[in-house]
């Protein structure tokens, strides 16, 4: 069939609207019309060029929600109709890291997703007989894309797309990260750095959770407001404080007889290593957790004294929030759905598939939460 696509033709170029050829679901594959995505920090880096595995031409877009229209010979868990989210973490729920409970990097897919490519090691996009290639296994930007069946959860179908989309990456991951990687308790502490699409998810989590003192952090004061509304108790802006931003937080954050600063909880929603840093070192001694989110650009390091460590600090990441997809992101759309979570305010921008450039422009801006594309 025919279906039309935002390509990437190369790095550094924009992404081009076009008719591409897409083949049908081989056997344990899954087609699906995407009604909706959303335009997140991956796409962006992959195709600036500054992802060293970006692959071209590829179909970008990794955050999405649409309809399943067909399936493939051997396709159980999903039929015609059913309402879905593309994961690019599957959950096949055999594998050892599946079986192990202890991670959501399921590596059933893990080598062909990585390389463009559906399971079979082939790919179901080309023009004129010119294959391209698939992106994080989901290329969302692609009205009809084709998923292998453990890379979509079937949610509710009442849930509007130009919505929950965005629980295919963002809210998922800001979340989970508090709920699933940290496992917040009741009355903790917290300090969230970098309040864009993610940070802002991580707020929600943390209000979610009972934390009692949320702090926020970031360079841009327009972000305060926006922090407020999900749940951030406090907002400390790095360049209006005097000297280093570590001591002024653990500061803020002293309790207890002994007052030892520090939050039980912190988040770097950033992908800044120097950020990193400082989320690790005002953590609290002793037990304090900081949990690395943001993605750093290709070669960075982190750094800390290891007296930090010593002394009892943990440093996690997360990926996805730590989230099994198939399981956790329809209780997600559930959320939604009950209004325990927010998503709307959050989509500042909805556009066409033709404008989808301008939704790269908004975010390099910093204009944007969130950019949806609807079909
Ligand atoms: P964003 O650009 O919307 O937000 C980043 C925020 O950080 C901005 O508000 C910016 O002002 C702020 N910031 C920048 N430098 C800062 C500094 N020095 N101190 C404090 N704040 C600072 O980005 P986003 O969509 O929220 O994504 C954040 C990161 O999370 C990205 O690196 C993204 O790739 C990553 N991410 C990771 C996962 C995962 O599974 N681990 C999933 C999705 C996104
Ligand atoms: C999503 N991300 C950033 C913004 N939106 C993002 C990027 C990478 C990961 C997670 C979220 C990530 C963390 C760890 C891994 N990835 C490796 C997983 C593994 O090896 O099992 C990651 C993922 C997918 C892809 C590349 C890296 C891919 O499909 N190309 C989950
Ligand atoms: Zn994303």
């Amino acid at each position: 069939m025919k279906t039309r696509a935002a390509v990437a033709v190369g790095a550094g170029k924009p992404l081009e609207i076009m008719e591409v050829d897409l083949e049908g679901p081989r056997e344990g594959e899954v087609l699906v019309e995407i009604k909706a995505t959303g335009i997140c920090h991956t796409d962006e880096f992959t195709l600036s060029g500054a992802d060293p595995e970006g692959i071209f031409p590829a179909i970008l877009g990794h955050e999405g929600a649409g309809v399943v229209v067909d399936v493939g010979k051997g396709v159980t868990s999903l039929k015609k109709g059913d309402h879905v989210i593309p994961l690019y973490t599957p959950e096949c729920r055999s594998c050892p890291s599946c079986l192990s409970r202890k991670t959501n990097l399921c590596t059933a897919i893990r080598s062909t997703q990585g390389q463009g490519l559906m399971p079979d090691g082939s790919s179901r996009f080309s023009i004129g007989g010119e294959k391209i290639f698939h992106y994080m296994g989901c290329s969302t930007f692609s009205n009809f894309t084709v998923l292998p069946e453990i890379a979509l959860a079937k949610v509710n179908p009442d849930a509007p797309f130009d919505k929950i989309c965005y629980i295919g990456c963002g809210v998922t991951t800001g979340i989970g990260a508090v709920i699933n990687t940290a496992k917040v308790e009741i009355g903790s502490t917290a300090i969230v750095f970098g309040l864009g699409g993610i940070g802002l998810n991580v707020l929600q989590g943390l209000r979610l959770a009972g934390a009692d003192m949320i702090i926020g952090v970031d360079i841009n004061n327009d972000r305060k407001a926006w922090g407020e509304k999900f749940g951030m108790t406090h907002f400390v802006n790095p360049k209006e404080v005097e000297g280093d931003i570590v001591p002024y937080l653990v500061n803020m954050t002293k309790r207890g007889a002994d007052q030892i600063g520090g939050a039980d909880y912190t988040f770097d929603c950033t992908g800044n290593v120097k950020v990193m840093r400082q989320a690790l070192e005002a953590s609290h001694r002793g037990w304090g957790e900081s949990i690395v989110i943001g993605v750093a650009g290709a070669g960075q390091e982190i750094a800390t004294r290891p007296f930090q460590l010593v002394t009892g600090r943990t440093w996690k990441g997360t990926a996805f929030g730590g989230a099994r997809g198939r399981t956790d992101v329809p209780k997600i759309v559930d959320w939604y759905m009950e209004g325990k979570i927010l998503i709307d305010p959050m989509i500042t921008h909805t556009l066409k598939l033709e404008d989808i450039n301008k939704g790269f422009d908004l975010m390099h801006a910093g204009e944007s939460i969130r950019s949806v594309v609807v079909y």
